[in-house]
């Protein structure tokens, strides 16, 4: 039986390890065997009770024993991350799940764009199903600014980890319901994010022509699709990422992420 991965990717605090919390409470009563991994070596409280734990080969706390400030022990323990998942993945195979959901360190600036992210996403998951998970904070969706921002930095971490993403606003619940109703289901809709640019005049200068050219890029690539609405507290939302999740899984490749195709397709 081949575990497919489920990774959970997003800013400090967007809700990752509670969204592993939620979703794998979620998927099991629906039947799924699955293993929740922690890939984060500063984590102290988890709100869910790990079947694999990174903390048992490195911590952050470590470093900072042998003299490293907080910054440079976490840094040293993301890469040190490295050394350990040929053990992880023995770990992960051990316990027969359907799915892993695996937890990403808090900062994902120490995740996703240091070297070793990708070789480590490719050593942990080998030739099995994947699919990234990104988290959108609610908190970031709000002016067309901010918006343009949360899509730019999406499409960095699929960049740099190469794998089928899906990219979801966490914590959907504080949304105001305007925002969650109208303006997240649109998107994906061609022209739509520079309609909200266009609203926006208090953007000005080089500022507002870097956002338009980062608006056009996500869009013309076809980076945006559907961007899901998901709450740790709302199961109809979780229903509706484990349905992407497993409609992602099932075409592999083949997936077209996004529902936008690029122009020349
Ligand atoms: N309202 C709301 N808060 C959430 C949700 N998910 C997470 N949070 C809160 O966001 C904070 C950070 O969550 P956490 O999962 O630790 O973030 P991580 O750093 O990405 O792992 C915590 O205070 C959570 O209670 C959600 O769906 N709704
Ligand atoms: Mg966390």
């Amino acid at each position: 039986m081949d575990t497919k991965f489920v990774l959970v990717t997003g800013t400090a605090g967007a809700g990752k390890s509670v969204l592993t919390a939620a979703l794998s409470r979620f998927m099991e009563e629906r039947g799924a065997v699955v293993a929740r991994v922690n890939l984060d070596p500063a984590a102290e409280k988890l709100p869910y009770d790990p079947s694999v734990d990174v903390r048992k080969y490195v911590t952050a706390a470590s470093f900072m024993e042998e003299g490293l400030g907080p910054n440079g022990a976490l840094i040293a323990a993301v890469d040190s991350l490295i050394e350990y998942v040929d053990d992880l993945r023995d770990e992960i195979d051990s316990y027969k799940a359907d799915y892993a959901i695996i937890d990403t360190p808090g900062q994902l600036e120490l995740f996703a764009y240091r070297y070793g992210a990708p070789l480590i996403v490719k050593a942990l998951v080998g030739e099995s199903p994947v699919v990234n998970v990104f988290l959108i904070d609610a908190v970031f969706v709000d002016t067309a600014a901010n918006i343009v921002s949360a899509l730019a930095l999406a499409s960095s971490v699929a960049v740099r980890l190469g794998v089928p993403q899906v990219n979801v606003v966490s914590k959907a619940d504080i949304l105001l319901p305007e925002v969650r109703e109208e303006l997240v289901p649109r998107l994906g809709e061609p022209g739509f994010i520079r309609s909200l640019l266009e609203r926006d005049q208090t953007v000005k200068g080089w500022r507002r022509a870097l956002m338009e050219a980062l608006a056009d890029a996500v869009e013309t690539a076809g980076f945006i699709g559907e961007v899901l609405p998901v709450s740790a507290h709302e199961d109809e939302t979780l229903a509706a990422l484990y349905a992407k999740i497993q409609q992602v899984l099932a075409a592999g490749d083949d997936y077209r992420i996004y529902d936008v195709a690029p122009p020349d397709e």
